[in-house]
C-alpha cells in the first residue's frame, strides 16, 4: 500500500510540473509517466512480477536511450500507478525490441483499488530493431488510477523475448486522441463497406441526440469481444461526425459472459440500470445461443427505464471470421435463417431494437484487404489495434449522417 501510495504521489507531482504546450501556448498534452530506465525502475515503482522461475530484468546493453531498459522472456513489468480521469484519452508511447511476440495493457481501478473489467490489450509485433509503437486508451468510467503493463507475448507460441525503452503516458484532448486515430487508419486499405440505406429505425432519441449535440450514454453490455469493440476509439468518430455531441462509453463486460448472466436482476441492476443509459450494445461471442436471455435484458431495461434503445450486434473478429477461409460467411443476413445473426436480426425485430450488422463491415473489410488475418488479431479470438480501428471505422460508417 506504501508503494502505491508513493506511486501515486510520484505520478500526480509529474503531473503537476510537466505540461506540454503547442506553439500557440494552448494546453496540448501532459505528461504522466515517463522513464527511459536509465536508473532502477524498482526505485521509480515499477513492479516486476516473475512466472515460475523467470524474472523480468532491468537490462544493460544497447538500449534506444543510453545503456538500460527492461526486458522480459516471461513474466511482466509493471508500471507505477497513475491518475486518471473518466472518458479521458491516455496515449502509450514507447520503443521496443521483440524477437516473438510481446504484448502491453492498461489496466484500470476505482477508487477502492478493484481491477475494472474494461481492459486494453495491444500486440507487438515482432522487430530486430528498435522500433516505435503507440496506442491510446480511454479512462474507464469510475476509473482513479491506471498503470501499464508489459508482458512477455502468449501468442503465437515460440520465441518471445521484448525489451521497452523510453516509455511515456501522456493525457491527450480529444483532438489529440483523434489525430492518433486518424494516423493509424492513414496506414491501412481504406473502409468500402456500405452500411444499408435504412439503419436508423430503432434509433431516433439516439440518433436525435448526436444531431442536437448532446450526452449519449452507452452500456456496452457483454464479453472481451464488447470490450474490444469499445475501445475504438468510436467515441471520438462519432463526436466528429455529430459537433457538440460528446458520447460517454460506460463498459459492463466480464470474460466469456453475456445475457445469460446480466439477466439476474442483481447483475442486471449493476451492469445496466444504475448507469442510467440511453442506449445499450447487447454483443460478443459468449451469448451461448441465449436469445431469450437477450430479449429478457431489454424487456427488464424496459420496464425500469422504458426510454432506452438498444443495439444488438453479432460475431466480428474470431477463428471463423475471415470470409476468405469461412465459405460461409455471407456480407447480408439472411432474415429467415437459423444461424446467430439471422436469430439476433429476428429478435431485433420483434422487439424493436436496432440489430447492427457488425459482422458484415468486419467480413467485408477483412475480405477485400491485401492484409494476412493476423495483421488484424493479437490472438485466436480479439481484435489488435487494427482489427479495432476496423471496428471503429465500420461503426463511424454507420453512423455517418445520410448526404
Ligand atoms: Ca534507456
Amino acid at each position: 500500500m506504501l508503494r502505491f501510495a508513493i506511486a501515486v504521489v510520484l505520478a500526480l507531482a509529474l503531473a503537476m510540473t510537466s505540461a506540454v504546450y503547442t506553439q500557440e501556448g494552448a494546453q496540448a498534452a501532459t505528461m504522466i509517466l515517463q522513464s527511459d530506465f536509465e536508473t532502477d525502475p524498482v526505485a521509480q515503482g515499477w513492479v516486476p512480477t516473475p512466472n515460475k522461475d523467470v524474472a523480468p530484468v532491468w537490462a544493460t546493453g544497447k538500449g534506444h536511450s543510453g545503456e538500460h531498459y527492461v526486458e522480459m522472456s516471461a513474466g511482466k513489468w509493471e508500471s507505477p500507478t497513475f491518475a486518471v480521469k473518466p472518458f479521458n484519452f491516455y496515449r502509450v508511447d514507447f520503443w521496443y525490441q521483440a524477437s516473438g511476440s510481446g504484448h502491453i495493457a492498461a489496466f484500470s481501478y476505482d477508487a477502492e483499488g478493484e481491477f475494472i473489467a474494461s481492459d486494453v490489450y495491444e500486440y507487438i509485433a515482432p522487430s530486430g530493431q528498435w522500433a516505435q509503437k503507440t496506442f491510446l486508451f480511454r479512462g474507464c468510467n469510475q476509473a482513479t488510477t491506471a498503470k501499464i503493463i508489459l508482458m512477455s507475448g502468449y501468442w503465437p507460441q515460440g520465441e518471445k523475448l521484448l525489451r521497452v525503452d523510453d516509455l511515456q503516458v501522456q493525457e491527450v484532448s480529444d483532438e489529440e486522441g483523434l489525430q492518433v486515430a486518424d494516423e493509424m487508419w492513414a496506414g491501412m486499405p481504406e473502409m468500402t463497406w456500405t452500411p444499408p440505406a435504412k439503419r436508423w429505425e430503432n434509433l431516433p432519441k439516439t440518433m436525435a441526440k448526436l444531431r442536437e449535440g448532446k450526452t449519449l450514454k452507452i452500456v456496452m453490455l457483454g464479453d472481451s469481444i464488447i470490450n474490444d469493440t469499445s475501445n475504438g476509439p468510436w467515441d471520438l468518430l462519432l463526436e466528429r461526425l455529430y459537433p457538440g455531441s460528446e458520447v460517454q462509453l460506460q463498459v459492463s463486460v466480464r470474460g466469456s459472459t453475456g445475457c445469460w448472466y446480466y439477466q439476474d436482476p442483481e447483475q442486471l441492476k449493476a451492469y445496466v440500470l444504475d448507469h442510467s443509459p440511453d442506449l445499450v450494445w447487447i454483443g460478443g461471442i459468449s451469448q451461448k445461443g441465449d436469445i431469450d436471455a437477450i430479449e429478457s435484458v431489454i424487456d427488464q431495461t424496459r420496464a425500469a427505464q422504458p426510454e432506452v434503445e438498444f443495439i444488438l450486434s453479432g460475431h466480428t473478429c474470431g477463428t471463423t471470421s475471415d470470409p476468405r477461409s469461412n465459405p460461409e460467411w455471407s456480407s447480408v443476413t439472411d432474415p429467415h435463417g437459423d444461424n446467430w445473426r439471422s436469430l439476433l436480426y429476428q429478435r431485433a425485430e420483434k422487439k424493436q431494437v436496432q440489430y447492427v450488422d457488425l459482422s458484415s463491415g468486419w467480413g467485408w473489410y477483412v475480405k477485400h484487404s491485401d492484409k494476412p488475418y493476423n495483421y488484424f488479431m493479437r490472438d485466436l479470438l480479439h481484435a489488435n489495434d487494427h482489427g479495432r480501428m476496423v471496428l471503429s471505422r465500420t461503426i463511424e460508417a454507420y453512423f455517418k449522417p445520410q448526404g
